[in-house]
């Protein structure tokens, strides 16, 4: 029997929803940061097995929208319930559940819904026990403590999981490791590492955009000494743009004599080099895109 299933995870920003989809897939599909709404898509993480497939979805967290951007996150994460089989939501350890965390619930579809405590390490676990008793009254098939960074209870989640899927058929290709193109990933890695070094209001307003991104074929180059022409390893040539919403945010994102985008620059291109697997050169340049996050124009000119 084949079992087959698409699976979201679900909750407030920041508790660890992408930490989770990249521990369950066993690859960084997902970008994770200590920022909150850092997630900004359905992105689709899948595990393949012999006899199973699961799609895990992580979604943006669900907060309060302060503008179109916001809007448009919160509701990809309630369409993301439509098309799944089962349900995961997320809660921090540390804040219990939350009166943000049980709308949450209310928002669950009547159907698989599992709750799994994050963050569970460096907490006494006799903390953990009374949050455990509150989420007894809601309707969840299984309520289990982990920690996605440790990865301590995570092969708990993932047996669960197995259990509920519904017999079916595989959704993608065993080899795929998500429905996002290398593109989108790449986007993604350089806004984390910008995310990494921004403040404030700084990294909500930055939005990442490949503009090229092509392959230098292999060329044969000439040795000094002998003449003799050996092969070069070919590189992929990345231009992306980060666009920001200030000039003083534009200043912040180039730092002083360029240093800030020289770091998001190298730090960037060792995680794309080693997601494509191949030599990267990377050319990025800072634009100011004035209050994109409430244009709906821009918006769909930035991919979102
Ligand atoms: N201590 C601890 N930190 C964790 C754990 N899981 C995730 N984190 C941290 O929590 C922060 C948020 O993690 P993310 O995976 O980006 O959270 P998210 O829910 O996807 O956040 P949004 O995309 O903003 O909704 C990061 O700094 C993670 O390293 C955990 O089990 N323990
Ligand atoms: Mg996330």
């Amino acid at each position: 029997m084949f079992k087959a299933g698409k699976v979201a995870i679900i909750g407030r920003p920041n508790v660890g929803k992408s930490t989770l989809l990249n521990v369950m897939v066993k690859e960084k599909v997902c970008i994770v940061s200590e920022k909150p709404e850092t997630t900004r898509d359905n992105i689709q993480g899948i595990l393949s097995g012999k006899d199973f497939q699961v799609v895990f979805m992580d979604t943006p967290g669900i907060h309060r929208p302060k503008n179109l951007l916001g809007k448009l996150m919160v509701r990809k994460a309630q369409a993301s319930l439509l098309e799944t089989d089962l349900n995961i939501v997320l809660i921090d350890a540390h804040s219990g559940i939350t009166k943000e965390d049980i709308e949450i619930f209310n928002l669950m579809p009547v159907k698989l819904n599992i709750l799994i405590i994050n963050k569970i390490d460096g907490i006494d676990r006799r903390h953990i026990l009374p949050i455990i008793e509150k989420a007894q009254k809601f309707n969840f098939k299984e309520i289990i403590p982990i920690s996605a960074l440790k990865k301590d209870g995570t092969g708990l989640v993932f047996k669960k999981i197995l259990e509920y899927l519904p017999e079916g058929f595989p959704f993608f290709p065993d080899d795929q490791l998500t429905d996002k193109n290398e593109r989108f990933i790449v986007q993604e890695l350089i806004r984390e590492k910008t995310l990494e070094i921004t403040y404030q209001e700084v990294p909500h307003s930055i939005a990442v955009v490949v503009e090229e991104m092509k392959e230098r074929p292999p060329s044969p180059c000439p040795l000094p000494q002998t003449g003799e022409r050996i092969k070069v390893k070919g590189t992929v040539y990345i231009r992306a743009n980060i666009y920001c919403e200030k000039d003083s945010q534009k200043g912040i994102i180039i730092g002083k004599d360029g240093k800030m985008l020289k770091k998001i620059g190298e730090f960037s291109r060792k995680d794309i080099e080693n997601f494509l697997r191949k030599k990267v050169f990377l050319d990025l340049w800072v634009k100011v895109y004035k209050n994109w996050r409430k244009d709906p124009f821009a918006l769909k000119n930035l991919g979102y």
